[in-house]
């Protein structure tokens, strides 16, 4: 029978062929001959002679009657593959599916080798990923993050050219040198966006982006079982997480003296912002094209991917999806009207506006979200004149390193936010939270109250299971991130109801004034709150003092966790944190939790509310699934662990009189002004390898 394990093995050095070794300990899997390609014909055996002993471990492989792959094998291993390009999802739905109904571990060990080397390395990774998530036999297993099978999609190639050369020249690990990842290597200081690169550029927010979408798929073959796709309030998390994520870039604009994103929702417009991405793709050995300033987008028209979309498609959408905002419901495929509540009307537009399985109509409604993705992406060449590939903005994994990501996504905000405006405010007996009352909440950090500094520092991460033909062996880089000093939340809570009682505590953060210096209103504010924590407490009768520690956050994965070599981890695989590890790699990394803030010091506005978990509480049976991001990604086969709108009490205009965020708050809320100083010294690591060692 097949060690599950051995599947995670087909992950590593995605373009090199199945047979040569893996895992770093030279494992090799012995295939049938019939599973081999016509590229290779017989030299797997001498090249498996050659590259691993007889001592070493090998992985037997069954011969089976392999299902039909030539739907997916259609996408040429060397093009490129995009979860935004609706051909691309169904040829990948495909896979998904065929990997998803095999009956055994062994079976599908036997059909993953097979198409390992016929379909595109991306769109394997992408379709493996998805069906060892989904299949009950494979839980448990600590999937290689994404950065480490493509690194070349996080990283200059001049650094992946470097580490080439790393490997090949020195033979002794010992004495690798990490290569060094320059910071600001997109742009120069002429470029005002370039202030931003520490954000969009860093490792960890393009892979939880990559990480989101994995585990939220929006497409399924016809027939197939929905419950990949069908997960509790996609629709309202794709809205959520995003919105989050414009929120956040806009307080790192803030801190960079830039004014708050423009939307980009002229599709007529010209693109000021041009990008240059510096990185090569592996699988298609060619770079990411560029996107000069000042590009103006064009009709698409790529038959090869079957990719036609229009700005008249795009406008025609969106005067669509508006209508049914502003009449308060959608026509679905029979022609039935669905009303758009003030529950679940958020996540039926969210999933029309990803264009997702479950969007009412999909004729009607079209794919707005994706093929803007696609415009921009094709920017460059849209009619394939040029035989040219996508930008950046055409793959989840480096999409949001590009300054047009966040005017893009600005732009799919507002929609939503159209919905939401015409939603009832909450009035203040709906906030409020009887006999309960928090009096104060301040954050400490290294002795310092309400004071928190934020600084860059050095890292070093191992990208060697993504470096194809090449010797074997740790490669590291040394890249630079933005970090801040952990914190501490204490808030007090006075509950006068002579019972024990539950609540759910809810903290945000938006800068206390708008690019002009002046305090921001209330109505601006609420789209810059960003979610920092949301959890339980318990509060006996009486005054009660909580602490909160930073680290603990539920929008956030450790540091570790995005970095980690899964490899060398310790953990064992039945371990109930590692069955969830998967699905937790998914989170805001928390190096990023809070913006940068100015070397001057910015000033933010700190919110508490405590609301009554009797009204937020969700009842579900069950083990505790993962717990560490699930504000942003939910819980792996659960509800999502909260009744209220994701972003309440946010997510709507206030009531009348409310001009600040002062008005807004009842009893049960608290705010405290807090300082965020950058300070600009970089935390180094000890200095490199001495090569003079033997
Ligand atoms: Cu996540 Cu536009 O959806 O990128």
């Amino acid at each position: 029978m097949a060690d599950k394990k051995n599947l995670l093995l087909l992950f590593d050095h995605p373009t090199e062929p199945v047979f040569m070794d893996k895992g770093g300990n030279k494992t090799v899997f012995e295939m049938p001959d019939s599973y081999m390609t016509e590229n290779y014909g017989g030299l797997c055996k001498s090249v498996q002679k050659r590259i691993s002993a007889d001592r070493d471990p090998k992985v037997f492989v069954r011969e089976i009657s392999i299902p039909d792959l030539s739907y997916p094998e259609s996408l040429k291993r060397n093009e490129p593959f995009s979860l935004f390009v609706k051909s691309h999802r169904q040829k990948a739905g495909h896979l998904i599916e065929v990997f998803l109904t095999l009956k055994s571990v062994d079976h599908l060990q036997s059909v993953a080798v097979y198409a390992r080397d016929r379909v595109h390395p991306v769109l394997f990774n992408y379709a493996l990923s998805v069906a060892l998530l989904h299949r009950k036999d494979t839980q448990g297993l600590d999937l290689p993050s994404f950065w480490q099978t493509f690194p070349d999609r996080f990283v200059d190639s001049a650094v992946m050219q470097k580490l080439r050369e790393e490997s090949y020249v020195v033979q002794n690990i010992a004495q690798r040198r990490p290569i060094v990842i320059p910071t600001k290597y997109t742009a120069s200081d002429l470029e005002p966006e370039h202030r931003l690169w520490y954000f969009r550029e860093d490792m960890g927010v393009n892979l939880h982006h990559w990480h989101w979408h994995l585990i939220y798929p929006i497409e399924i073959t016809p027939g197939a079982d929905r419950s990949i796709v069908d997960k509790d309030r996609r629709g309202e998390l794709f809205y959520y997480m995003h919105q989050q994520v414009i929120a956040r870039y806009n307080a790192e604009r803030f801190s960079n003296h830039l004014g708050r994103v423009k939307p980009f929702n002229n599709l007529t417009d010209t693109i000021a912002e041009g990008y240059f991405p510096k990185m090569d793709s592996l699988v298609a050995s060619r770079a990411f094209p560029p996107r000069f300033d000042n590009t103006r987008l064009s009709d698409v028209n790529r038959p090869v991917d079957q990719l036609r979309v229009g700005i008249n498609d795009m406008n025609l959408w969106s005067s669509r999806i508006l209508e049914a905002i502003h009449q308060g419901f959608v026509i679905n495929r029979n022609e039935e009207k669905i009303y758009l509540d003030d529950v679940k009307g958020i996540d039926i537009l969210g999933n029309m506006i990803e264009a997702t399985v479950l969007s009412p109509n999909q004729t009607m409604y079209g794919d707005i979200h994706n093929m803007g993705h696609i415009l921009i992406a094709y920017s460059h060449d849209p009619t394939n004149r040029h035989l040219e590939f996508p930008g950046v903005m055409g793959d989840s994994s480096t999409a949001m390193r590009d300054p047009i990501f966040y005017k893009w996504h600005a732009y799919i905000d507002d929609i939503f936010q159209e919905h939401k405006r015409i939603l009832p405010a909450y009035r203040a007996d709906e906030l409020s939270y009887q006999d309960m009352e928090v009096l104060s909440i301040k954050v400490e950090s290294r002795g310092l109250q309400n004071r928190l500094t934020t600084f860059f520092k050095e890292s070093d991460v191992d990208l060697s299971r993504g470096m194809d033909f090449q010797p074997r062996g740790n490669v590291m880089v040394r890249l630079t991130h933005l970090q801040h000093h952990p914190f501490k939340y204490t808030f007090v809570v006075n509950n006068t109801s002579g019972a024990r009682r539950y609540g759910y505590a809810r903290i945000f953060m938006a800068p206390k004034v708008d690019e002009n210096g002046y305090e921001m209103l209330f109505a601006d504010q609420r789209l810059m709150m960003i979610e920092l924590d949301k959890f339980l407490i318990l509060v006996p009768p009486g005054r009660q003092t909580f602490t909160r520690d930073s680290t603990s956050s539920s929008v956030t994965i450790p540091f570790e966790r995005t970095f980690r070599d899964l490899s060398n981890s310790s953990e064992t695989p039945n371990t109930p944190e590692s069955q969830e590890n998967f699905f937790c790699g998914c989170g805001w990394p928390n190096h990023m939790l809070v913006p940068k803030g100015r070397a001057e010091g910015m000033s933010f506005d700190l919110f508490i509310m405590v609301s009554n978990y009797d009204n937020d509480r969700v009842d579900q049976n069950g083990p505790d699934g993962c717990s560490t991001a699930p504000s942003y990604c939910g819980l792996r086969d659960r509800l999502y662990p909260d009744r209220k709108s994701m972003g309440y009490p946010f997510d709507r205009l206030p009531r009348t009189n409310v001009i600040t965020l002062d008005h807004f708050l009842t009893s049960n809320m608290k705010t405290a002004e807090i300082t965020i100083t950058h300070d600009s010294t970089i935390e180094k690591l000890p200095s490199l390898a001495n090569r003079n060692r033997n």
